[in-house]
């Protein structure tokens, strides 16, 4: 089994930057003074600057309310990074509704006040890790995506559990086709009902913004971020697995697992370090942004490793 502290007291000293340096004694203090174990543990292992997570909450640095809401990736409102925030107006989410199909006992279409009621909406600091390689420590607001799945009482041919954003001719990337619309992803049902995949309605305690996916959008914190599909209209259960937008458009570049993995590359960049988007910095362009090692599963592993023994992950990408 891999593992990613044995991995990270073999990079060269030459590789940790002053900046790195500095981050992980403060997060050290930081972390001896809240108590938070996991984080210290982290930290004296090696020299990564990434802790390990523990439950729902990361103890690293958020990214600022700012960076989480203007830089974005949302191909239905624009390719670019500012494009998502420009354009967020043309995304419609009154009304909105939710369709619950395939392999279940209660399908339906259900309005968006049917499909968050019964939940209590709890704050959760989960990283996001772009296939790009920049991260964010964002502190989102929602729900365990298994509690909602649950009450559509998934039957035994429920192996995976598909998603869909909207489509909708006033969102202006739609009438670009660099993926094929409608926004596709997908989960194994034990990805699907993991306690840490979430469903989201809002972040820093406000509403979803539309750039960010309102109103509900998926969050599944050990995967690259393109698995958390934004605007979700369509749930559905399936025996085969679902076709994802990204495997669709370049299948040797995006597989379906898609787990942040620092030993496997992307065809055409190294996945082992990220940017770490955190307090102030304006997005990937800063030079000031710190680099970090990528963790294996995002930092999660102690939480779904689990999920992928017998697994071959440099096949199944
Ligand atoms: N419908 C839809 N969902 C999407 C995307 C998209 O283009 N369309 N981009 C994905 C990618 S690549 C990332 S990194 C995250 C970014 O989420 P954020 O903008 O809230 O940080 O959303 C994901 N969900
Ligand atoms: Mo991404």
């Amino acid at each position: 089994m891999y593992n990613p502290e044995k991995k990270s007291a073999l990079i060269p000293s030459s590789e940790i930057t002053d900046e790195a340096v500095f981050r992980q004694r403060r997060t050290l203090i930081k972390a001896s003074m809240t108590g938070a174990a996991g984080a210290l543990l982290g930290y004296s292992a090696g020299v990564t600057a990434n802790t390990s997570a523990t439950g729902f909450r990361t103890s690293e640095e958020l990214t600022s309310k700012k960076t989480v809401t203007t830089y974005n990736n949302f191909y239905e409102l624009g390719t670019d990074k500012g494009d998502p925030a420009r354009y967020a107006d043309r995304l419609v989410t009154d009304p909105w509704s939710v369709e619950i199909d395939g392999e279940c006992n209660k399908p339906g279409k259900l309005t968006l006040e049917d499909v968050l009621k019964p939940h209590d909406i709890e704050e959760r600091i989960y990283r996001l890790r772009c296939v790009e390689a920049w991260s964010m420590v964002i502190p989102w607001n929602g729900f365990s995506l298994g509690d909602l799945l649950k009450r559509f009482e998934p039957n035994g041919n429920a192996k995976y559990v598909a998603f869909e954003t909207i489509v909708d001719e006033r969102l202006p990337g739609q009438r670009v086709p660099v993926l094929e619309w409608p926004y596709r992803e997908g989960l194994r049902m034990d990805e699907a009902m993991h306690p840490l995949t979430m469903i989201a309605t809002g972040v820093y305690g406000e509403d979803m913004p539309n750039q960010n996916g309102a109103p509900l959008r998926l969050v599944v914190p050990w995967k690259y971020g393109f698995k958390s599909i934004k605007s979700i209209v369509r749930i559905s259960f399936t025996e085969k697995q679902p076709p994802t937008s990204w495997n669709m458009s370049a299948p040797h570049e995006y597989g379906f697992y898609s787990n942040v993995n620092p030993e496997v590359s992307h065809p055409r960049w190294s996945q082992a370090k990220e940017r770490r988007l955190a307090g102030e910095s304006k997005g990937i362009s800063s030079l000031f942004t710190p680099k970090v090692d990528t963790a294996f599963l995002n930092g999660y592993a102690d939480q779904v490793a689990s999920l992928y023994t017998d697994m071959d992950l440099k096949k199944h990408f």
